[in-house]
């Protein structure tokens, strides 16, 4: 078994973003802007807005954390999303997600203006994904995709099985699996909680991506000798021995899977890891009009 190690990429990349940076202000440019947008105070909102900006810290990016009360009325958020679209000196921007059960998500995903869309939730970034065209990928699928082209790890016919169908990890992985090309070329089954017997597919599977949100979810009898395992979870699970209370597991036994995988993520630093920098490669391309060229 080897390890699909993010933390490592994750330096690796962060290393190329700096050079990058270096490259921006040697030509009499500026940093890339990255602002973030939490509302609330929800324990994991918070550490995983922190690891975003204290990722642009170490890249030389800018950062604007921008912080509400879990009260805020919609109309608000709305109005200050309206506002960072129009902030010529903000080159992307994200509202950490989940949001306060009153403000409808999609409604303030739609606001973001595309090119400043660097999580790709817009439906036009979406869209432009599933046809192939230049976009802002969402971060997980992106950071998998690194992942993947990184380590090298073929695709072109191989039996893929995506357990989630989220939009935002499994959905969008399952149509970058299949499109032409690599990381692509794969033939992708999408299971879910409506699956009658997820261990038939899993079993199958040249290559599982969990992304479901249940701890341990997928167990060693439950995939084949040699598999490649992406494990998007990051499940909280109570632990008394631990300082904080509790530890992280992903959405896959890892202890038993690890014995019978060719290569697997580690949780945490796999994929949550990778998630961070893409995010930062993305406001890197809409610092540069990459995707959207600038007027
Ligand atoms: C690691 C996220 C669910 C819902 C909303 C590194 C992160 C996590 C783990 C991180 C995540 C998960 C993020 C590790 C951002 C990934 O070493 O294993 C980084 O910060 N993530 C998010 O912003 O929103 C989420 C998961």
């Amino acid at each position: 078994m080897e390890l699909l190690d993010g933390k490592k990429l994750a330096q690796d990349i962060k290393s190329e973003l700096r050079q990058a940076v270096d490259a921006l202000l040697a030509a009499g440019k500026r940093a890339p802007h990255l602002a973030a947008v939490l509302v609330g105070d929800d324990p994991a909102s918070q550490v995983y807005v922190r690891n975003k900006v204290q990722s642009c810290e170490q890249v030389g990016f800018r950062s604007s954390l921008i912080r509400l009360p879990a009260d805020t009325p919609e109309a608000e958020l709305l109005e200050l999303v309206d506002q960072l679209n129009f902030d010529a000196t903000v080159d992307g921007f994200i509202v950490q997600l989940p949001l306060p059960r009153h403000i409808n998500e999609e409604r303030i995903t739609l606001a973001i203006a595309p090119e400043k869309d660097v999580d790709g939730f817009h439906p036009v970034n979406f869209g432009r994904m599933a046809q192939g065209l230049p976009t802002y990928l969402p971060a997980t699928p992106y950071g998998i995709v690194e992942m993947i082209k990184r380590y090298e790890l073929p695709t072109q016919g191989r039996e893929v099985v995506v357990v989630g169908r989220s939009n935002i990890v499994g959905t969008p992985m399952a149509i970058l699996f299949s499109r032409k090309g690599y990381p692509g070329d794969a033939t992708v089954t999408v299971c879910h909680s409506r699956t009658a017997d997820l261990a038939f597919h899993t079993r199958r599977a040249d290559i599982i991506v969990a992304a479901v949100g249940i701890p341990e979810l997928i167990k060693a009898d439950m995939v084949k000798e040699g598999v490649v395992v992406i494990d998007v979870g990051i499940n909280r699970i109570a632990d008394p021995s631990r300082e904080k209370g509790f530890r992280l597991v992903g959405d896959v036994d890892f202890e038993g899977v690890s014995q019978k995988a060719a290569f697997i993520t580690p949780v945490p630093g796999g994929v949550g890891q990778m998630t961070v920098v893409s995010l930062l490669m993305n406001t890197l391309k809409a610092a540069q009009g990459e995707i959207y060229p600038k007027a």
